[in-house]
């Protein structure tokens, strides 16, 4: 996939603010500070586009990006970070099922873990809720940097038993400091979107259903 055009489109944290529906729609959850804006920034190759910070719990809303005019990228906030406040870590699980549960051209979630360490509790739990709407597949282990090769390997089959991965699924570890494994998730996301039929849109569905009568 070549990156032509990338634009921030929207911040949405209720369903009234998200944009329209009729557009495929890739989403990157994780763990706060796993490094989801940063991947972000690195597959569409611009610096500043998602907001990445030494302070973890940076991303509080759900941010839509479109890209190449035809797909949007989805930045989803981070769970786990202890120094959020409780009123704002109560709010993440409503606003992520109303997302999750409600947006009928959201092809996959990519998950992302750090690959320094086993998948924790919730990484696993995410990876639950992502099973069961069906968006599971693609994970991404992040901050591949920062362990050796061996580790690398050791983890990854960490990662897969942890997370029970299916063989089919797809576990690509990237590093977002010496720009490593864009090619293979940007190859992923290309064959998700390949599937996308979208539905009939309702002008189709009242053709459909009035028999084309209006004659
Ligand atoms: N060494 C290394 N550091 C990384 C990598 N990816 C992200 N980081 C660093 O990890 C920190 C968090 O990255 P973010 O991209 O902001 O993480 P996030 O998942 O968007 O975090 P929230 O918005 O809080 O949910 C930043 O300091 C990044 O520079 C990587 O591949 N290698
Ligand atoms: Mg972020």
């Amino acid at each position: 996939m070549i990156i032509k055009s990338v634009e921030f489109l929207t911040s949405a944290v209720r369903r009234e603010q998200y944009p329209p529906e009729g557009v495929p729609e890739i989403a990157f959850a994780g763990r706060s500070n796993v490094g989801k804006s940063s991947l972000i920034n690195l597959l569409m190759n611009r610096k500043k586009l998602a907001k990445v910070s030494q302070n973890p719990g940076k991303t509080r809303t759900i941010n839509f990006f479109t890209v190449n005019g035809s797909f949007r990228i989805v930045d989803l906030p981070g769970y786990g970070f202890a120094r959020v406040s409780k009123a704002e870590a109560e709010k993440w699980g409503p606003m992520m099922e109303e997302y999750l549960s409600g947006r009928p051209d959201l092809l996959k979630v990519v998950q992302l873990v750090d690959v320094r360490h086993a998948p924790s509790a919730q990484d696993r739990q995410m990876y639950e809720y992502l099973q069961y709407y069906g968006l599971d597949g693609l994970v991404v282990a992040t901050k591949a940097d920062k362990v050796s090769k061996n580790e690398l390997n050791r983890n990854l089959a960490v990662i897969r038993r942890e997370l029970k991965l299916k063989k089919t699924d797809r576990v690509i570890p990237v590093s977002a400091l010496h720009k490593t494994g864009t090619e293979e998730v940007l190859s992923a996301m290309d064959e998700i979107l390949s599937a996308y039929h979208p539905g009939p849109t309702e002008s189709e569905e009242e053709t459909i259903d009035g028999c084309q009568e209006k004659v």
